[in-house]
C-alpha cells in the first residue's frame, strides 16, 4: 500500500487489517446503536423505524467506506488506466438492500436488526429512491456501475447531484400531476460530501487574445464563476472487495463576493446572485426524448464536463509524466451527447492552459474519448444554437469552429467537391440560426462510436451516421445493452435466486449468469415447474397487494398479469395496447354471458410510466387508459375477466415489485425506433414472456430464447417506409382494419367520456397521420394476442416457455456488456484488491 519500507509496511498492514470493522451480529448491533446515539442523537432505548433505517444505513456506509478508500488507494498505487463514465443521469434506485447483498451481509444484518426490534424488509421501505434519471439511459448507467465494480475495473462514474430528481407522478381523475421530488429531505447517508473538492466553473465572459513568443494565446475571462463540489457515492462490487465511486457535482456560489454590489449597499442583490449559482444543479430535466435547448440545461452539462475534466487532469498529473501517456491512462465514455462538451473542454485545457500544440492535443483527446448513441429519433438529437453557445461558452465555440475546419479539410481531400457530404458531416448545421450538432461533434471527437443493440447499431451506420460510417467504418461498433443480475434477479426476486442457488449448488451464477443455462435439463421436470409456478404466484401476490394499497383495485390472482411499464411515448405505442384492450372488452361484451368464461381468459392489464410534463399526446394516452379502466373495472358484466390498472409513479423501487410478478410484458415499439430497451431484458430474466416487435434488443432476445418462446408480431424495419407511404396514400377507413375502426368510433362517440381530448388523440392517427403505424401493425398484434391466450390456457406449456426465457437470458447481463466495452473500446484491465477482512473477519 505504498510504503517504501517493507518491514514497516508489513507491521502497519497487520495492524491495519486488525482494525477493519467486524461483521458478526454483535458488532453490527453495536455499530447501529452507536449511530442511533451519536450520529442521530436519539436515545438508543427508543427509536423509530425511520431512525433505524438511518442508523443501519450509516453502519453499512462505514463498511462501504473502508473498501472504498482501500480501492481508491490500490488503483492509485498500481497506476492503472481508468475509465470515466460521464452521464447526465444516474437512475440508481435504493441503496440499502443492494449494498448489503453486494457486501454479502444481508443475513447478518437481518438477524442483528431483528433483535433490535425491526424487520429488515420493512426498513428497506423507508428509503426514498434517488431518481436522478428519466428512464433507460440513466438506469443503464446505474447497471454499468454495478458491473464495473463487480468486474474490478478501475472505473468512476461522473454525474450531477440534482436536488430534485424525476418528479413524482400522481394520477387523479385519470390525469397526471407532477409533484417535485426533493429526495434529500431526510439527508442522504450514502454520499460523502467532499468539502475540499471544489472546482471553479466559468460561464459567459469573453476571449482575450495575447501574443507570446510569436504565438497567439487565448484567455477566457470575465463572466460568472460558480463552484462545483464533489459528492462521492461508493458503489460496491459483488463477490469482491472492490468498491468504486460515483462522483456527483453540485453547484455552489464561488467564494468571491460581488464586492461591487456589497459596496453599493445592495446586500440583497449580492445574496440573490449567490442563490442563482445553486440553482444550476437544482433540477433534473424531465424530458426523456425531446430536446429542449434551454440555457440552464447547457449550464448543467458544462458544469458536469468542466468539473470532471479538472478532476481527471488533476489525477493524471499527480505523477510526473508526459502528456502523450494520457490515452494510455484514461478512457472517457460519453453516455449520449449530453456530456459531449467534454471533448472541447479537454482540448481547451490542453491548448490554452497546458500550452500543447493543437494537432497533438487533438490526438490525445480523440484517443481518449468514445461515444454511445441511444436514439435515432430526430427530435431527441441535441443541437445548440450558436448564439446561445457562443454567449455562454465563447472560447468553446471558437474551438468547435477550429475542430470543424480541420476535420472538413480532411474530408474534402478524400471527397473533393462533395458539398452535400460536407454539409451533412459538418458540426455546424447551416440553418438560420446556425446550430452545433452535438452528435457530429461526439463522433468526430471519439475513436469509437457505438449503438446499444445490433439492429440499432446497424441503423446508425446505414441512416443517421451513414456518411461518417463511410469515412471511418472501423470506428463504429455495437455494444448490446445489459442489466445487472444483482439488482434485477438477486435483489428483486429473492426466491428465484434461491432456486438457482439450490439447483446450481452455489451462488456463483450471480457473477456468471451463463451458468443458469445449465438448468435446460430441468425444463421438463415437474417438481422444478411447480417450484417455478409457486415463485411466480408469490410474486403475483405481492404485486396484488401493492395494487390494492396504491390503486385501491382488487385484481384476480389467477388472471394473466400483462404489463407495459416504460416512459409514455407515441413510439412505444401504449396507445396501441389500450386500443387492443378496448377491442377485447367490446368482444367480451358481444359474447353471450354464459359463454364468456369459456371464450376469454381473465387478464389484468397494467400500465405504468411517466409522461414528460409538456408532452400533450402522452398525457392524453394516460387519460385514455384511465378512462377505459374506469369503464371496464366498474362494468359488472365483466367481473374479474378483465381489470385495467394504471400503476402510478413507476420507478426503480416499484419496478422491483412489478417485474418479478409479470407473466406477459409488452415491448411493442414501431420497428427501428426503440434503440434497445432494457426492461425487456429484466422481464425475460424474471420469466416473463414478451409480446413484442422486431425492434431493439427484442431481436437478440428472440435469437437467444427462441422465437417460439415469444409472441413476435408487426412490421420489420425494412417495411416501415413502404407502410408509411401506403398509410399516407390510403383512405383512413380503408387503411385501418375493421376491428380498429370500431374501437376508434367508440371513443369518438364518447363511450369512454372525455370526448374532446380523446378525439384529439385519435385524430393524431386518423388523418393519414399514423406515423407510428398503429394501423399497419394492429392486425398482427391481434393475432399475437390470440396466441398469448392459447398458450396461457396450457399452464405447463406457459411454464416451460417462461423457464426457457429466464435461463436463456444470460447474454443480457451488463457484466457481458461491460466486459466488451473494457476489451473493445476502453482497453482497461481488472485490478482486484485483496480482501483484508479475510484475516480479520
Ligand atoms: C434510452 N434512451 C433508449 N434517453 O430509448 C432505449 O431504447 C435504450 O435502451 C436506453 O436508452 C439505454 O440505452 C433514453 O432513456 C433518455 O432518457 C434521455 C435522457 C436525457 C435527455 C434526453 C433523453
Amino acid at each position: 500500500f505504498g510504503s517504501q519500507n517493507s518491514l514497516i509496511q508489513n507491521e502497519k498492514m497487520w495492524k491495519l487489517m486488525q482494525s477493519y470493522i467486524k461483521n458478526d451480529k454483535e458488532t453490527i448491533q453495536q455499530s447501529i446503536v452507536n449511530h442511533v446515539e451519536y450520529t442521530l442523537a436519539k436515545t438508543r432505548f427508543d427509536f423509530s423505524i425511520f431512525h433505524a433505517y438511518q442508523a443501519i444505513s450509516h453502519s453499512v456506509r462505514d463498511r462501504l467506506i473502508e473498501a472504498f478508500n482501500d480501492t481508491a488507494q490500490y488503483f492509485t498505487h498500481h497506476d492503472c488506466k481508468r475509465v470515466y463514465y460521464l452521464s447526465i443521469e444516474f437512475l440508481m434506485g435504493r441503496y440499502l438492500q443492494n449494498a448489503l447483498i453486494n457486501l454479502e451481509l444481508e443475513d447478518n444484518y437481518k438477524e442483528a436488526v431483528l433483535e433490535l426490534g425491526y424487520n429488515l424488509e420493512s426498513v428497506y421501505e423507508q428509503e426514498v429512491d434517488p431518481a436522478l434519471g428519466n428512464g433507460g439511459l440513466g438506469r443503464l448507467a446505474a447497471c454499468f456501475l454495478d458491473s464495473m465494480a463487480t468486474l474490478n475495473l478501475p472505473a468512476w462514474g461522473y454525474g450531477i447531484r440534482y436536488s430534485y430528481g424525476i418528479f413524482r407522478q400522481l394520477i387523479k381523475d385519470g390525469y397526471q400531476y407532477e409533484v417535485p421530488d426533493y429526495w434529500l429531505d431526510n439527508g442522504n447517508p450514502w454520499e460523502i460530501e467532499r468539502l475540499d473538492v471544489n472546482y471553479p466553473i466559468r460561464f459567459y465572459g469573453y476571449v482575450r487574445k495575447i501574443h507570446e513568443n510569436g504565438k497567439e494565446k487565448s484567455i477566457w475571462e470575465g463572466g460568472e464563476l460558480v463552484l462545483a463540489r464533489a459528492y462521492d457515492n461508493p458503489i460496491p462490487g459483488y463477490d469482491t472487495y472492490n468498491t468504486i465511486n460515483l462522483r456527483l457535482w453540485r453547484s455552489l456560489p464561488a467564494r468571491e463576493f460581488d464586492f461591487n454590489s456589497f459596496n453599493q449597499g445592495d446586500y440583497f442583490k449580492a445574496l440573490e446572485e449567490r442563490e442563482k449559482a445553486e440553482y444550476i444543479t437544482s433540477v433534473l430535466y424531465p424530458n426523456d426524448s425531446n430536446y429542449s435547448g434551454k440555457e440552464l440545461r447547457l449550464k448543467q452539462q458544462y458544469l458536469l464536463v468542466c468539473a470532471t475534466i479538472q478532476d481527471v487532469i488533476r489525477r493524471f498529473k499527480k505523477k510526473k509524466r508526459d502528456w502523450k501517456e494520457l490515452p494510455e491512462k484514461i478512457a472517457v465514455q460519453l453516455n449520449d451527447t449530453h456530456p459531449a462538451m467534454a471533448i472541447v473542454e479537454l482540448l481547451r485545457v490542453l491548448i490554452d492552459h497546458e500550452g500543447i500544440e493543437i494537432e497533438f492535443a487533438w490526438e490525445l483527446v480523440y484517443k481518449s474519448f468514445s461515444y454511445t448513441n441511444h436514439t435515432i429519433l430526430p427530435e431527441a438529437l441535441e443541437k445548440w444554437g450558436i448564439d446561445l453557445l457562443g454567449n455562454l461558452l465563447p472560447r468553446h465555440l471558437e474551438i468547435v469552429y477550429i475542430i470543424n475546419f480541420i476535420f472538413l479539410e480532411k474530408v474534402s481531400k478524400k471527397f473533393p467537391n462533395d458539398h452535400h457530404r460536407l454539409s451533412s458531416l459538418s458540426i455546424i448545421e447551416e440553418s438560420n440560426p446556425k446550430k452545433i450538432r452535438m452528435a457530429n461533434l461526439s463522433i468526430i471527437g471519439s475513436h469509437a462510436v457505438n449503438g446499444v443493440a445490433e439492429i440499432h447499431s446497424k441503423l446508425l451506420t446505414t441512416t443517421l451516421f451513414k456518411d461518417f460510417y463511410e469515412l471511418r467504418p472501423k470506428k463504429f461498433q455495437n455494444k448490446t445493452n445489459g442489466v445487472t443480475p444483482r439488482r434485477w434477479i438477486r435483489c428483486c426476486n429473492v426466491q428465484l435466486a434461491q432456486l438457482y442457488t439450490e439447483q446450481l449448488g452455489g451462488d456463483t451464477w450471480v457473477t456468471d449468469l451463463t451458468q443458469v443455462r445449465c438448468l435446460e435439463n430441468m425444463v421438463e421436470d415437474p417438481d422444478f415447474q411447480n417450484n417455478w409456478q409457486r415463485i411466480k404466484r408469490q410474486n403475483k401476490e405481492q404485486l396484488k397487494w401493492w395494487v390494492k394499497e396504491n390503486c385501491q383495485i382488487d385484481i384476480n390472482i389467477d388472471s394473466l398479469f400483462d404489463v407495459q411499464v416504460k416512459r409514455l411515448h407515441e413510439y412505444k405505442r401504449q396507445f396501441m395496447n389500450i386500443l387492443y384492450v378496448i377491442h377485447r372488452y367490446l368482444s367480451i361484451k358481444k359474447t353471450p354471458a354464459d359463454q364468456r368464461h369459456a371464450k376469454f381468459l381473465p387478464r389484468t392489464i397494467m400500465f405504468g410510466g411517466k409522461a414528460a410534463p409538456g408532452y400533450i399526446n402522452a398525457k392524453r394516452i394516460i387519460k385514455l387508459i384511465c378512462s377505459v379502466a374506469d369503464k371496464v373495472n366498474t362494468d359488472s358484466e365483466i367481473g374479474d375477466l378483465m381489470k385495467i390498472v394504471y400503476l402510478p409513479n413507476y420507478n426503480v423501487s416499484n419496478a422491483q415489485i412489478i417485474i418479478p410478478a409479470t407473466e406477459l410484458s409488452q415491448h411493442i415499439s414501431t420497428a427501428g425506433l426503440e434503440a434497445s430497451g432494457t426492461s425487456n431484458m429484466k422481464f425475460v430474466m424474471n420469466g416473463s414472456l414478451i409480446i413484442g416487435t422486431m425492434d431493439g434488443a427484442n431481436v437478440e432476445i428472440a435469437e437467444e430464447v427462441g422465437k417460439e418462446n415469444m409472441f413476435i408480431f408487426g412490421a420489420l424495419v425494412d417495411e416501415i417506409e413502404g407502410l408509411r407511404n401506403h398509410m399516407r396514400n390510403t383512405e383512413p377507413s380503408q387503411y385501418f382494419p375493421p376491428e380498429l375502426n370500431e374501437v376508434l368510433q367508440k371513443i369518438d362517440e364518447g363511450f369512454f367520456g372525455a370526448v374532446d381530448e380523446l378525439r384529439e388523440l385519435i385524430n393524431t392517427i386518423r388523418n393519414r397521420n399514423d406515423y407510428y403505424l398503429l394501423g399497419a401493425d394492429f392486425k398482427s398484434y391481434l393475432e399475437a394476442q390470440k396466441k398469448v391466450d392459447e398458450c396461457y390456457k396450457n399452464k405447463s406449456l406457459w411454464t416451460k416457455m417462461s423457464i426457457r426465457n429466464a435461463i436463456r437470458s444470460s447474454k443480457f447481463s451488463s457484466d457481458r456488456t461491460i466486459q466488451q466495452y473494457a476489451d473493445e473500446i476502453w482497453g482497461v484491465k481488472a485490478f482486484q484488491i485483496p480482501n483484508p477482512s479475510q484475516n480479520a473477519r
